[in-house]
């Protein structure tokens, strides 16, 4: 399944609140929601930018995807998110293509999307994220 853009990248940072002021000035637009995912032990901003976004991610668990992120390599891109029709068979058409999978089948993210992740193993080391409505 062929994306239609790039929906977000995902940045990880330590603190959203000392983050958010430099995103505003930077990118000359203010942040549009702030979200918790408790799942994902995450706090999210969002940024427009055209029609992609800037994902901010704060760690809520040290031993959650983020919080390990963190501690291993410090604040910075963190993950390619790929807008497409369908997230659930996008991965689908992904794992036929030999990818591997860290999402069987999209699931509820943030920003109201479906998403599902690509294991960065298998993506020559850039964590990919397929998101749809
Ligand atoms: N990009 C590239 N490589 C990454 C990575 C990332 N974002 N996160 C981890 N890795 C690599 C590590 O460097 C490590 O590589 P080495 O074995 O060569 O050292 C390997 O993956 C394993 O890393 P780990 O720290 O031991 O972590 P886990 O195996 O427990 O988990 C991963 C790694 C990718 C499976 C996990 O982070 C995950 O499930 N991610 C998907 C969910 C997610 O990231 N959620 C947060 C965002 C949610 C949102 O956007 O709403």
């Amino acid at each position: 399944m062929k994306p239609t853009h790039i929906e977000h990248i995902g940045i990880v940072v330590r603190s959203l609140d000392e983050t958010i002021p430099y995103y505003e000035s930077l990118l000359g637009t203010s942040c549009y929601k702030v979200e918790e995912v408790a799942d994902q032990g995450v706090r999210t901003a969002f940024f427009m930018v055209g029609q992609t976004k800037i994902e901010l991610l704060e760690s809520t668990d040290p031993e959650g995807p983020v919080g390990k992120f963190l501690e291993k390599k410090g604040e910075g891109v963190h993950h390619l998110a790929l807008a497409v029709g369908d997230s659930t068979m996008a991965l689908q058409d992904a794992q036929k293509s030999g990818l591997a999978l860290i999402d069987k089948a999209s699931r509820k993210g943030a920003d109201g999307m479906d998403i599902g992740f690509l294991h960065p193993k298998s993506t020559h080391g850039v964590l990919i994220e397929f998101c749809s409505k």
